[in-house]
């Protein structure tokens, strides 16, 4: 998830350059040959520090941890007790299928509860998708059959990408996606209530007294939901009353405030790129683009 890397970004007060791309158009940065030299799975989000290439959310946030010592720790010791307890929990949310409940939701409005704050409609969610497994599946082809030294990479891409795709499409597994993820709530509302025990004090994150990179994980989470329109099913105050009191914390931290400024200003860019090239589905390119994005980082020295 592209933005548990700008809220670290944030959170340790780094400065950085950034390059957006439309992820879902079919010619997007991610699948030219320049990216899937940096990174071969051809995703995003990457960082680039000099001449080091950081790929994946996770190895990016504990790169930029490790190598700046501005802002908090976000990565604890991996041996302490803590530093455990951050990767068993980024491990939880990671397993959380993003991808499936994202498009599935928007796809099945049914599922949601106030409807997807995402002005994307089924419709067009539907044709997206389509999309995906046509016009992109097919550059994707051609880009390998272009650029021998990258054939294996972009094959790999294709298999992956189109597997993940066909599963949004099953409202069986995004029903499942969603119930796996509500066991997940369930736990986190029993830790946060312990915590509050264990330290005497109302304002925890996940971990203790100190925001980590599990935070910035779940925060990227509770927000997805939110947009999605689910967080009365997920955090309403009078079921889960300690992860509501937690997103009430975090609306108040700078670092999740930049990220829903920048969210919009993404928005307003998108929205006016497709205007001019008078782009079908507006809506919804600019929409998923903002909510699922795409970056890439440049570190400033
Ligand atoms: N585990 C990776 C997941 C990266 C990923 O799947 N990124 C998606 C967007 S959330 C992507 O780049 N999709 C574009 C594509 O597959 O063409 C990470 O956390 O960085």
């Amino acid at each position: 998830m592209i933005l548990q890397a700008v809220l670290a970004l944030l959170e340790k007060e780094v400065s950085f350059k950034k390059r957006i791309t439309n992820i879902h158009s079919t010619n997007g940065d991610q699948n030219e040959p320049w990216f899937m030299r940096m990174n071969p799975n051809g995703t995003v989000p990457v960082l680039k520090d000099g001449d080091k290439i950081v790929c994946e959310s996770d190895d990016i946030i504990d790169y930029i941890d490790r190598h700046y010592h501005s802002g908090f720790t976000l990565v604890p010791d991996k041996f302490s007790d803590a530093g455990k307890e951050v990767a068993r929990l980024r491990d939880v949310f990671n397993n959380v299928q993003y991808e499936i409940i994202t498009f599935g939701v928007i796809r099945n409005p049914e599922l949601s509860v106030t409807g997807p704050k995402i002005p994307v409609s089924p419709a067009a969610m539907k044709k997206r998708i389509e999309m995906m497994l046509t016009s992109q599946t097919a550059y994707i082809k051609s880009m390998s059959e272009r650029h021998p030294d990258l054939r294996d990479s972009y094959r790999a891409k294709l298999e992956a990408k189109t597997s993940r795709i066909q599963k949004t499409t099953d409202v069986d597994q995004i029903r499942e996606a969603m119930k796996k993820c509500k066991v997940v709530f369930d736990d986190v509302e029993q830790l946060l209530g312990n915590l509050k025990k264990k330290y005497g004090i109302p304002d925890v994150w996940l971990v203790g007294p100190r925001f980590t990179a599990a935070d910035v994980t779940f925060t990227i989470l509770l927000h997805r939901l939110e947009l999605l329109g689910l967080e009365s099913r997920y955090f309403p105050q009078d079921k889960r009353p300690h992860i509501h009191d937690y997103y009430q914390r975090l609306l108040e931290r700078k670092s999740l405030q930049e990220v829903l400024k920048e969210e919009k200003r993404i928005m307003v860019i998108m929205m006016s790129t497709m205007l001019k090239r008078k782009l079908p589905y507006v809506a919804a390119v600019v929409a998923i683009g903002v909510a699922i994005g795409a970056a890439f980082f440049t570190m400033k020295h």
